[in-house]
């Protein structure tokens, strides 16, 4: 392992790359990035970086927003197969069948989405900004896509719109039931319950705090409180006990764990580097107008 890390470091130096790693990933792979933390932050990274090669660990979506933000460098995803069931829920001819149905509706995209849903959408958001992307828009009515659990949470906080959603859901926070809230209040009466709006607006409406995993490590490093169970998926709880050793850390569900994201072990960023793989292309015909709906979303925020 330390073999495998000195060699990523020396092949980090050779090809002037960078590696970015999302606050799911395992913690081998959170060790060896150079930064670690939400796709929003991540596509902030990418869009003012200075290196040839970006090597995104992460999913598919992740990698190709790096790619759109940044088209002249070379974007790595480390293992090819790592995708998103959600962004897979909606496809660009369902958004564009749904935008006929509701003429001149803006539509606000979850970066969880693919290029050309990103291409077909106004402006994008993330599910640290989506309530204030959501806010900034002067419509009533807002079409957001592909996340209905995020969807209907923003659509609390912002009560004097009307959101028109999507059905689709993160497979991995939809395994969190209500019971799982219940059952950890009495093991740990005491504990703060920090959730993921991607969970199901029961599970949310149970929780101490609900938030996005930079908006939950922020919660957890501020509060006065010692003992937390997360809800959302386990990266984020190697990342916080990793940076509070002296505050405890309790997963909600034990299926709190996307396997796609998993997917990406010391060995995938070895081989990118070495191998230069995979690499990220975006058709060109979704890649300037998904560019535009992520500058709106950066715009904003
Ligand atoms: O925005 C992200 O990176 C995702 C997918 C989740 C989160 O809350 O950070």
């Amino acid at each position: 392992m330390l073999e495998l890390t000195r060699e990523i470091q020396r092949l980090k130096q050779e090809r002037n790359a960078v590696i970015l790693a999302h606050n799911y990933q395992l913690e081998e792979v959170q060790k060896v990035a150079d930064y670690v933390g939400d796709s929003f932050y991540l596509s902030k990274l990418a869009a003012n970086s200075q290196h040839d090669v970006i090597v995104f660990c992460g999913v598919r979506f992740m990698a190709e927003t790096a790619k759109i933000v940044s088209p002249t460098k070379i974007v790595l995803l480390p293992e090819k197969d790592a995708g998103c069931p959600l962004a897979e829920m909606i496809t660009g001819q369902g958004l564009r069948i749904l935008k006929s149905q509701h003429p001149g509706v803006p539509v606000v995209c979850y970066i969880n989405s693919s290029a050309e849903v990103k291409a077909e959408s106004d402006i994008c958001c993330t599910s640290a900004n989506a309530v204030k992307i959501v806010a900034s828009l002067p419509d009533r009515k807002v079409i957001f896509v592909p996340d209905e659990n995020l969807g209907d949470y923003v659509a609390k906080q912002v009560s004097d719109k009307e959101l028109i959603l999507w059905k689709g859901h993160c497979v991995t926070h939809a395994k969190v039931q209500p019971k799982d809230v219940n059952q950890v209040r009495e093991l740990y009466p005491t504990a703060k319950i920090l959730i993921h709006p991607e969970c199901n607006p029961a599970v949310a409406a149970l929780a101490d705090f609900v938030g996005s995993t930079s908006e939950i490590i922020r919660y957890a490093q501020l509060s006065e409180e010692s003992t937390f169970v997360i809800g959302t998926e386990m990266g984020v709880v190697c990342t916080l006990k990793e940076t509070m050793p002296n505050k405890q850390f309790f997963l909600l569900h034990p299926g709190l764990v996307c396997p796609n994201m998993k997917k990406t072990r010391l060995e995938s960023v070895y081989r990118a580097l070495q191998d230069q793989q995979y690499e990220i292309h975006v058709e060109s015909e979704y890649a300037l107008r998904a560019q535009l709906t992520l500058q709106r979303m950066l715009e904003v925020v």
